[in-house]
């Protein structure tokens, strides 16, 4: 497992590092490290430029090694390296809430954890907590959807519906049920941005209340764009759909905007975008441009305040972390949304979208290609796959990207796209034009 002596830059061993969602002896035998980057670019370790499809994890927003995120962080790091935030406090992460709550209208707190995963449990547990504050405890069932993806904790996994990623973990939490995904080719197929078929989906969370009585359910929880399992855009009326039904049996929507938030639509946040505002919503990746990690759980009014009739000493909510709120992640937070405003890069992502349509669906008809969807500044491209061989095509797929200079991210048999925002349109020809030469050479 050793590599080049000679070259300095390359670790010389791969094995200790269990390496996160990925084919450890596959990568470990020839691997893909980036050393260095700058703007829409990764360099690799042997020297190439390499342009960034995906915004890292579907979370640099703003492309790499943005000047004014280091320089808050680099001048946080000289001040005030850590402070905890149980009990005590430090005034950046009191400025950094009040600026989010400011961007999100309609929404009055914010609880920082430092990953989606962990924004996503605790979501679940504010929704449990707050159903049983207003004297609804009987409400403690969870409803996820078949192939959402909610981070790797057991709240996560729970309410999630990707197989792989729940089968190795025992019985998770129970009282969870799913609603069924909304990815249909028969009736959607290349579909630009929201499919027409679909909203009577929505309508089997009815079913599941009949089921399970609306008086045992705390909270439904639905990525409004589902973006893990391969891109899946929620048909017209359907989130509203699932609002209402929410609303008519006292049931919290949740949406996990860890994807969708900060600017990947074109507008602030998803619910801005579809109109439809969750009771909680969890944010992640972007929030920080990736630089230091973080998450937070947005609270719409009423939700903190419920836990507020407590006596005044007492603790609310027995939850958080050690690093919620931490100095660095709230100081590349500030930067970051000054960022995003100075250099109106949601606008810029509205405006380039009908290009980023365009582009993509010229892909119809290439080899492979059953299927094109996209919304705002994300993408994603269907193939067949290779019979008895399930993902083997996206992967190679993947590999020739990478050979050719783009980075992009596959599950199932799905190629998924979504750069930085900062993105020009040549890039995307870029993108677009390697995508193609790929689909025409692969196995
Ligand atoms: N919710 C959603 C909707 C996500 O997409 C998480 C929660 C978990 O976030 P953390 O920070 O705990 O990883 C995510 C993460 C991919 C990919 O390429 C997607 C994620 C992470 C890594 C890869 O599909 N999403």
């Amino acid at each position: 497992m050793s590599l080049a002596a000679n070259d300095t830059s390359l670790p010389n061993d791969l094995a200790p590092f269990w390496m996160p969602f990925t084919a450890n002896r596959q990568f470990k035998s020839n691997p893909r490290l980036f050393v260095e980057a700058e703007g829409m670019h990764y360099t690799t370790s042997d020297g190439r430029k390499v342009l960034d499809g995906t915004a890292g994890l579907w979370c640099c927003n703003a492309g790499h090694r943005r000047r004014p995120i280091i320089e808050a962080v680099q001048k946080q790091v000289e001040t005030l390296d850590f402070a905890p935030t149980f009990q005590a406090g430090h005034p950046l992460s009191f400025e950094f809430a009040s600026r989010l709550t400011q961007m999100a209208e309609g929404y009055d707190q914010v609880f920082f954890t430092n990953s989606g995963s962990e924004a996503v449990d605790t979501a679940l547990k504010i929704a449990l907590a707050y159903q049983r504050a207003i004297g609804q405890g009987t409400r403690t069932r969870l409803i996820g959807r078949e192939r959402g993806y909610h981070g790797v904790g057991f709240g996560g996994i729970s309410v999630g519906g990707i197989v792989a990623n729940r089968k190795q973990f025992g019985t998770l939490l129970n009282g969870v049920d799913h609603l069924p995904h909304t990815h249909d080719i028969a009736h959607n197929a290349y579909t630009k941005g929201q499919p027409e078929w679909g909203v009577h989906l929505a309508d089997e969370l009815e079913r599941i209340v009949a089921l399970h009585d609306a008086s045992t359910i705390a909270a439904v929880i639905v990525e409004p764009v589902a973006g893990s399992t391969g891109v899946l855009i929620p048909p017209q009326g359907y989130l509203k759909r699932l609002r209402e039904i929410c609303d008519k049996h006292g049931i919290l929507l949740i949406f996990d905007e860890v994807i969708t938030g900060f600017g990947r639509l074109g507008a602030s946040f998803a619910h801005d975008y579809f109109g439809v505002k969750p009771d909680l919503y969890t944010t992640a990746k972007g929030i920080t441009n990736a630089v230091v990690p973080m998450g937070a759980v947005f609270c719409r009014p009423g939700i903190y305040d419920a836990f507020m009739d407590a006596p005044e000493n007492s603790i609310e909510l027995f939850h958080g972390y050690t690093y919620s709120g931490h100095p660095l992640a709230c100081a590349a937070g500030l930067a970051t949304m000054d960022l995003y405003k100075d250099e109106g890069l949601f606008e810029r992502a509205a405006d380039l979208a009908p290009y980023w349509q365009d582009a993509i669906h010229s892909l119809k008809g290439e080899p492979h290609v059953i299927d094109i969807r996209n919304l705002g500044m994300v993408g994603a491209i269907e193939m067949e796959p290779i019979p008895g061989k399930p993902t083997a095509r996206a992967f190679d797929a993947f590999l020739k990207a990478y050979e050719a200079g783009l980075l992009t991210r596959t599950t199932g048999d799905i190629i998924a796209l979504s750069p930085p925002l900062i993105i020009e349109k040549p890039q995307i020809d870029f993108i677009v034009d390697t995508v193609r030469d790929v689909l025409k050479t692969v196995h």
